[in-house]
């Protein structure tokens, strides 16, 4: 069986992002991520894929990507409009709860993302040292504990299923703001550049590669 990467090929990680949905004509996800394709970080290869806003063919696309790239690290972007700042997702639920259709007209109501499967996953991201990077960097981002239940939260309980069952590779989510020509649309909605962006995925990568568990930083929430 032949396969799309040699021994000698370098490691790679993968970034996903997704189609624009909701009305919008861009999704500052695949924006960001299609600018990181083919670069260099840390000796790993940046692959990229393209996620279809849908239940279910996000998943088909999603383990297409992790079987022909093979990564050792893996970081599902996707667009959170309204967030004024970028979102470290810190768990993923077993729940489909769809408030609009997705791209194929599909609004699946209280069902769960895998039937059978755990209730949840917590990202294996480091995402409190991520969190101090961007913030030592200037980047405004948070720990989120929710990532909803719509197609995002689908697709991070979905990556985390997959590689819940292969060893060794790392993987999380990550939410961003519109981009600023997306929030002249939206009055009073906050956005975030897309060369920032750009910076705090490079930023993520990095840190994640070189951090074993994570660090020690409070940044919970009350409420
Ligand atoms: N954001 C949506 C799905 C695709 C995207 O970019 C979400 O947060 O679920």
């Amino acid at each position: 069986m032949t396969t799309r990467h040699p021994a000698s090929a370098p490691p790679r990680v993968l970034l996903t992002g997704f189609e624009p949905f909701g009305g919008e004509t861009v999704n500052p996800s695949w924006e960001a991520v299609r600018a990181l394709r083919g670069r260099r970080i840390a000796g790993h290869r940046i692959e990229v894929a393209r996620l279809p806003t849908a239940f279910g063919d996000a998943l088909t696309a999603l383990g297409a990507a992790l079987a022909a790239s093979r990564p050792r690290l893996v970081i599902a972007v996707g667009q959170a409009g309204g967030r004024d700042r970028l979102s470290l997702e810190r768990i993923a639920i077993n729940v489909d709860d769809a408030r609009i259709a997705d791209n194929r007209g599909r609004q699946p109501i209280d069902q769960p993302v895998i039937a059978g499967a755990p209730a949840a996953y917590f990202s294996t991201l480091p995402i409190k040292a991520a969190l101090a990077a961007l913030t030592d960097a200037g980047i405004p981002a948070a720990i989120s504990q929710s990532a909803g239940t719509y197609v995002c939260n689908h697709v991070f309980y979905g990556l985390m299923h997959a590689l819940a069952q292969r060893r060794g590779a790392r993987g999380g989510f990550v939410h961003i703001p519109f981009l600023p020509a997306q929030a002249v649309q939206h009055r009073g909605a906050p956005s975030m550049a897309l060369d920032t962006v750009i910076a705090a995925l490079r930023l993520i990568v990095e840190v994640s590669l070189r951090t074993d568990g994570d660090a020690r930083i409070a940044a919970g929430a009350t409420h």
